[in-house]
């Protein structure tokens, strides 16, 4: 219950962040899920696109226009959860598998928000890192990554990539970044770097933390 409240505030928080006329990124998972109500309420005129066709669904249902991502080419701001947030702003994401579009979404927009609740930063980011492959050898590329194993009961991802996990120990998020980008066959990767995020907003109790790396 304390972690469902801090998500929500954090996701209202972002909600606000929102302005009319904007080009509008929806990630995906249970914080998202109270971003979208909130946005909903605002009754704001925007365009928006959708990371997963979960939270393409629900938006629509809820009045808020989702369009193919091939009519847009920039996003004023994109608002998405993470799974661990380390200090320095290097998150990792994917726990549901949409990534890789996350990460397409979130690196085209102007502003990338993210939300949490007070379980997701960490001092050091540890293994899973989800990884999409594509389907063709990707009994050899999980080989060359070396501990990597295909994800139990996840289905293929809408771009029919398969969602597997890296789970060898790392130390430095960059490194590990660098190598899974440079591996053939590797789509995309839960690594997203300090880089791409311009806030962070964590729920504490019924407070919202506010971290803005740039704006
Ligand atoms: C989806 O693939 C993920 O990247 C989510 O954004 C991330 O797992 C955060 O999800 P929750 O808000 O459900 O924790």
């Amino acid at each position: 219950v304390g972690t469902e409240q801090e998500k929500r505030v954090a996701a209202e928080a972002a909600a606000l962040l929102v302005d009319d006329g904007m080009t509008v990124g929806l990630g995906t998972g249970t914080t998202v899920a109270y971003l979208l109500p909130a946005l909903a309420r605002r009754g704001l005129h925007i365009r928006c696109v959708a990371t997963s066709e979960r939270t393409a669904g629900t938006a629509r249902r809820l009045g808020l226009p989702v369009e193919p991502f091939e009519a847009l080419d920039v996003l004023d701001i994109a608002i998405d959860g993470a799974d661990q947030i380390d200090p320095e702003g290097w998150l990792i994401k994917g726990g549901g598998g949409a990534h890789t579009r996350e990460k397409i979404v979130a690196s085209a927009a102007t502003r990338f928000v993210v939300i949490a609740d007070s379980t997701k930063p960490t001092l050091a980011l540890h293994p899973p890192v989800p990884v999409e492959l594509i389907r063709f050898g990707h009994r050899a590329t999980l080989r060359v990554l070396g501990k990597a194993t295909v994800r139990a009961g996840a289905p293929l991802s809408p771009d029919g990539g398969i969602i597997a996990d890296y789970t060898g120990a790392f130390d430095d998020p960059a490194e590990l970044a660098d190598r899974l980008s440079a591996t053939p066959g590797v789509v995309g990767h839960g690594l997203f770097s300090p880089e791409l995020v311009s806030a962070i907003l964590v729920g504490r109790g019924t407070e919202v933390e506010r971290r803005t790396l740039r704006n």
